[in-house]
């Protein structure tokens, strides 16, 4: 059984969107990382950068002791391999399923999150940098736009999920 270490946040709903299309059993372990189970020394050991989720394989595909994973792509990654779906074998299909999940990691995620905090905040100045760096007619949105039309081993926009293989 996978015990996933989850609270409702994009990150988190990543992985568990994976989880449903895959059919894959799973048990939620919640990481209220409002009250700051993150910072505990249990939850350390699984996720070093104190962050959700992170998942703990207790019955590994190679039948070897547990495995952990933290990081949403690195998760999504193990999920889909162990399952053998949403992620191609041969070498040209996967690396264009992994740049676009290094991609989503790296720019889109963090972008997006820094724009809603400081939306959040109120502070109109960093919203509207925020705004303006994910924007569609900017490098991180014209990305995707200019791609998705002639890819297809890339990502669901909405859920970053690789597409079927
Ligand atoms: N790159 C990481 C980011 C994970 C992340 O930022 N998780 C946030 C919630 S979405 C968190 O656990 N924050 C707790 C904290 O910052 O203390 C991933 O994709 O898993």
């Amino acid at each position: 059984m996978i015990d996933l270490h989850y609270w409702p946040t994009p990150n988190g709903k990543k992985v568990t969107i994976l989880l449903e299309e895959l059919g894959m059993p799973y048990n939620i372990v919640p990481c209220n990382i409002g009250k700051g189970d993150q910072f505990e020394p249990e939850f350390l050991k699984i996720s070093p950068n104190n962050r959700m989720p992170a998942l703990v394989d207790h019955a590994p595909a190679d039948g070897g002791p547990t495995i952990s994973v933290f990081e949403s792509g690195a998760i999504m990654m193990y999920l889909a391999e162990k399952a053998g779906r949403f992620y191609p074998q041969d070498i040209r299909r996967r690396y264009e399923v992994n740049q676009w999940v290094m991609w989503q990691m790296a720019n889109q995620g963090p972008k997006l999150g820094e724009c809603g905090h400081f939306l959040r905040l109120g502070d109109k100045q960093a919203t509207s940098r925020m705004q303006s760096a994910a924007s569609p007619t900017r490098p991180t949105g014209s990305t995707v736009s200019s791609t998705i039309g002639s890819t297809t081993a890339v990502i669901s926009l909405a859920t970053n999920i690789p597409s079927p293989t």
